[in-house]
Formats: C-alpha cells, sequence, structure tokens
C-alpha cells in the first residue's frame, strides 16, 4: 500500500505497511480502487456533459466515492466492493447508451475500460492503481492535492445535497478535475492551474453548505453548550450531518432519552432549529481522536454520520452506528434515504439507549460558540470600535483538524500564550486544543469565536472581506490576521485551497506540511502563496503577532 493523504502519513511519506490511521493494506487497495472507478465515471461524464447529457446519477456515485474515501470515512470492504462494481455498472451503462462516439479521450485510459470478472480480479487489480503508478513525483503531486481538494468539496456537496442544495458546476468541475488526472499531456502547470481553479470551487461549494444549512435550520447565534451530562440515558451523534441529527432529535422527542453531540457535531447547537429540542442536552467530550475512551465512558448508542471514526474497540462496537459516508464491517449501518424527501429510521439507537446507562460525566461547565458570520455582523460596531481603540490589535485564524500527534500540543500553547490583545476565529475540530481556555475576553468579547465546524471556515472568509470592506482596505493580506491553521484529512485541503483562491498569503500550516507536497510543489506554493510550517510557540508569536509576552504583563511591566 501507499497512502499520503493524510497528515499522519508514517513518517511524514507515506504509509506503506499499514496505516497510522489503522487502515489495512486490503482496504487501502480498495479504497484506491474506488477513486479509479470514479475516475473512470467522470471521463464519461465529462465527456457526456460537454455533449448535453445529464449525468445526475454520475454526478451522485462520483460526490458519495470521493466521500467514501476521506480518511477515517469508510473502513467498509464489502461496502467499498459493492460501490466499485456500482460504478463499473454505472460506467458502462452509460457507454451503452451513448456509445464511444461522444469525444471520448482515445485510447481510453484503463479507468474507463477495466471489467474484472469478480471480486478476486478487482482485488488483483487494486494495487496496482495507486498513487505509486504515476512516476513522476511532482505530477503525482499535483494530482493528489487536487484529488484530495475534490474529496474535501464531495464532503461539502453531500451534506448540502441532503438538504436539497447543489451546484452543477462544482460538480462539473469535479469530474474534468478528475478526468484530469489521468490525463498524460498535462504538465506541472496546467495540473497547477486546475489545483487552484479547484479552491474557486471550493468557495462555492463551501457557500453551498453555509446557505445549505442556514436557509433549513437558521443562522447561528452565540450559545452556551453545556459540557456536563444529566440522569437520562442517551445517544451521541457525531461526524459532520446536520440533517441526520435533526431527524434523530425528531424521532427521540418524549422518549426519555436525551441526545448529546460529540466533535464535529458540537456547532449544532449554535443552530436556532435544534434548540427547540429539550432533550439536545449538550456535548460530551473532544475532537475525534479520543473517541476510543469517550465512546467507552458515553455508555450509549454513538452514531457516527461522516468522519472521523477510528476503529472501535470491542467494548462498544455493538453500540456504535455508522450512516452516510462512513461505514465499519461489523457495526450496523443506518440505510440511505432512497429519495431526498424520506426519513432515516433511528429507531433501533433510541431502543437500544433505552436499555443502557446514562453517560458517565467526563467533564463539567459550558463552552461558547456560534460566531459565524451572520452573528458577528451584528457585533459589528463593538468589534470595529475594540479594532480602533486597539483593544484588539490582531485576530489569529487558528481553523481545521485536531490530531492525536503529541506536537499538537503547539496549537494549546500558542493559544495560551497568545497576547491578551488577540481575538482567535476558530472552525472545525481544531478548536478543541483551546476552546475550553480560561482565556479572559476583550470588552465582553470572546478571545475565541467559534464558526463552527470545517466547512464554515467560509464563515471566517466571510469576515475577513467584510473587515476588509468596512476597514477600507485595497487587500485582504492588510487585514490585521493572521493564519495558523491546522490540518488533518482532506476537508482541510479544500478549505486551504479555498483560502489561497481568496487571495490570502503567509498561511503558516502544520503541525507539519503534507506528505503529499513534492519539494517543487511545496516550492511553488511558498514562493507563491507565502506558505510555510510552524515554528516554536515563542517564535511564531512573533512572527505572527508581532509581541512574544502576553499584552497584560507588558502592561503590568509599564504600570510599575
Ligand atoms: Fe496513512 Fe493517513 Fe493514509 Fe491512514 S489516511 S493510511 S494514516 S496517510
Ligand atoms: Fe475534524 Fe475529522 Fe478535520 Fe471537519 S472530524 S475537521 S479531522
Amino acid at each position: 500500500m501507499f497512502c499520503y493523504q493524510c497528515q499522519e502519513a508514517a513518517k511524514g511519506e507515506g504509509c506503506r505497511i499499514r496505516g497510522t490511521c489503522g487502515k489495512t493494506p486490503e482496504l487501502a487497495a480498495l479504497l484506491d480502487l474506488l477513486v479509479f472507478t470514479s475516475k473512470g465515471v467522470s471521463l464519461m461524464a465529462t465527456a457526456l456533459r460537454r455533449q448535453g447529457f445529464s449525468t445526475k446519477e454520475a454526478d451522485i456515485y462520483v460526490v458519495d466515492s470521493l466521500f467514501m474515501s476521506i480518511t477515517n470515512a469508510n473502513w467498509d470492504e464489502p461496502r467499498t466492493l459493492a460501490q466499485i462494481h456500482r460504478g463499473i455498472a454505472l460506467r458502462e451503462t452509460m457507454l451503452a447508451r451513448h456509445g464511444a462516439d461522444v469525444g471520448l479521450p482515445s485510447p481510453l485510459p484503463l479507468a474507463a475500460t477495466f471489467k474484472p470478472a469478480d471480486d478476486a480480479a478487482l482485488r488483483a487489480l487494486a494495487p496496482a492503481v495507486g498513487v505509486l503508478t504515476t512516476t513522476d513525483v511532482d505530477l503525482r503531486s499535483l494530482r493528489e492535492l487536487l484529488i484530495y481538494g475534490l474529496k474535501g468539496a464531495a464532503a461539502y456537496l453531500e451534506h448540502a445535497r441532503n438538504l436539497g442544495h447543489g451546484n452543477d458546476e462544482v460538480v462539473e468541475f469535479m469530474h474534468r478535475g478528475l478526468a484530469a488526472t489521468t490525463d498524460d499531456a498535462l504538465l506541472t502547470q496546467d495540473l497547477l492551474a486546475i489545483v487552484l481553479e479547484c479552491g474557486r470551487h471550493g468557495v462555492t461549494a463551501m457557500a453551498l453548505l453555509d446557505n445549505a444549512n442556514t436557509s433549513t435550520y437558521g443562522n447561528p447565534e452565540i450559545t452556551t453548550v453545556n459540557i456536563g451530562v444529566r440522569k437520562n440515558p442517551a445517544i451521541l451523534v457525531s461526524g459532520h450531518d446536520l440533517r441526520d441529527l435533526h431527524e434523530l432529535l425528531e424521532q427521540s422527542r418524549d422518549s426519555g432519552v436525551d441526545i448529546y453531540t460529540h466533535g464535529e457535531m458540537l456547532p449544532a447547537h449554535y443552530y436556532p432549529a435544534f434548540k427547540k429540542f429539550p432533550h439536545f442536552a449538550g456535548n460530551y467530550g473532544n475532537a475525534w481522536w479520543l473517541q476510543d475512551k469517550e465512546f467507552e465512558s458515553f455508555n450509549g448508542p454513538i452514531l457516527l454520520t461522516t468522519n472521523c471514526l477510528v476503529p472501535p474497540r470491542a467494548s462498544y462496537a455493538d453500540r456504535l452506528y455508522t450512516t452516510g459516508a462512513v461505514g465499519y464491517d461489523g457495526c450496523p449501518h443506518i440505510p440511505e434515504r432512497a429519495q431526498l424527501a424520506d426519513i432515516k429510521d433511528f429507531s433501533v439507537l433510541i431502543a437500544q439507549a433505552k436499555q443502557l446507562a446514562a453517560p458517565t460525566e467526563i467533564e463539567t461547565g459550558s463552552i461558547t460558540g456560534g460566531f459565524a458570520h451572520h452573528q458577528v455582523m451584528q457585533l459589528a460596531g463593538p468589534i470595529l470600535e475594540a479594532i480602533k481603540t486597539g483593544a484588539i490589535r490582531k485576530f489569529v485564524v487558528m481553523a481545521g483538524c485536531d490530531g492525536r500527534m503529541k506536537s499538537r500540543s503547539y496549537y494549546t500553547d500558542f493559544a495560551t500564550e497568545l497576547p491578551s490583545d488577540t481575538v482567535i476565529l476558530t472552525a472545525g475540530c481544531a478548536k478543541f486544543r483551546y476552546n475550553k481556555l480560561p482565556l479572559a475576553p476583550i470588552n465582553g468579547i470572546p478571545r475565541v469565536l467559534d464558526a463552527g465546524q470545517c466547512n464554515d471556515s467560509y464563515s471566517l472568509a466571510v469576515i475577513a472581506l467584510k473587515l476588509k470592506e468596512v476597514l477600507g482596505l485595497k487587500d485582504i493580506n492588510d487585514l490585521p490576521i493572521a493564519y495558523n491553521i491546522a490540518w488533518y484529512e482532506q476537508k482541510a485541503v479544500i478549505v486551504l485551497l479555498a483560502l489561497l483562491h481568496l487571495g490570502v498569503k503567509n498561511i503558516h500550516l502544520g503541525p507539519t506540511l503534507p506528505a503529499f507536497l513534492s519539494p517543487n510543489v511545496a516550492q511553488i506554493l511558498i514562493d507563491t502563496f507565502g506558505i510555510t510550517g510552524i515554528d516554536t510557540v515563542e517564535n511564531d508569536l512573533v512572527t505572527m503577532v508581532g509581541r512574544a509576552t502576553p499584552a497584560n504583563e507588558c502592561d503590568v511591566a509599564l504600570a510599575n
């Protein structure tokens, strides 16, 4: 196997024997084959679209398949095999229906022609279609960077689609982008242009999901979320899909079972539509990587609506449920909706919860969030005033992912050491490294403003663009904002590409730079966008906020 799509790539190069995440070589090969199958489907879809044909089935297929191949999403080999077979059948149906004379490349790449006789033949082919089949390291780097960006965008498109929202331009690009990774005529500059175009579509995908979420559930508002527990039996919901949560809340109403969020589902509390459920009890635990301990002590059923799922311990595997793109062989999977209007059936979780103990308390207190763009605009007056008086000297965007690497304590230390005239803007599960720190507010404005999930990084971009407008600045980089982004999986890749598209420069990306950036591709990003890694907390404080000593200590020293 060879996989280097996430931040935990072994030795910062790639997982070759088994994934640091736990992925086996067999599963890794099948997920590679799933992406390969999607490329064939996208080749067909790109050609058909150019001829004016609708490719709805292919659109859904590619979005779902890319999402399934994201880190810590689908661990289920039989399900992966079934999805590969579906893709081959779909590709062949399109070919039979329209014929080969629809402007397909000639000769057709293997991705669009392979037809294994059975599962054994598929498994035999799988190791030969992975990342390393592109031998030129720079082309490989750019092809994979594009694919990972597309995976992130696919995740956001799927959530939006679940709420009845879509964008054909992004889907068209997804097919075209995937097809481009099979085109040996494309050189570094060509692929780089497509990678940067991916960032534009990333902005659209995040805006689409923002609109889907807010038009369905209302605009997030400032909310205090309980992090302790109640006495009722309960269900824990993790992942990013708000519609799954909403349906579970509806179905468990008056059942005596409480619902808690975990990880990336925390921001659901900020939406007005979810506040009307008295049994929506709070948030339990932290970011994804602590789930083995937290799922254990939660005691009740757990629903994973998206990544990140880590291989479960036997002690709670019988109460772990997956749905959507996530799957784990041996854990029950709640079936998808056949039609958009259908409702998923979560009754099995509710029935099981009633038989189980209430969650064991692991912490008490509360956290505050809900600072998405609409809410922040309501606070524009006090925030602008604080900027003008110097009470807020700098914002630091600390969005992205959390992870289990020890070196990620850097982010807690960095947040702790930030001067007291700085404000953290966050989104994604990265926030769990510092959202429980006792940072004193500035004129009533919290020091950590949480916009929501990783896709709500869009909100941070909207806020930055609005600030630029009201402060009368020409360039987004003239704002008093530094970017210290933490990444782990491929949604962070589309967020990064989206920020680059918006013209943001000098982003610090950590805790390590992606293994999939070849030295030459990394150099292009450094030269063009000023992307850099992280250093020590002390050095980065000087680089990013221009002051190493907490401001309050400075002020005390001056006063003395
Ligand atoms: Fe390794 Fe990450 Fe790939 Fe898992 S997803 S195999 S940890 S690079
Ligand atoms: Fe986290 Fe997986 Fe990336 Fe949505 S839940 S941010 S890591």
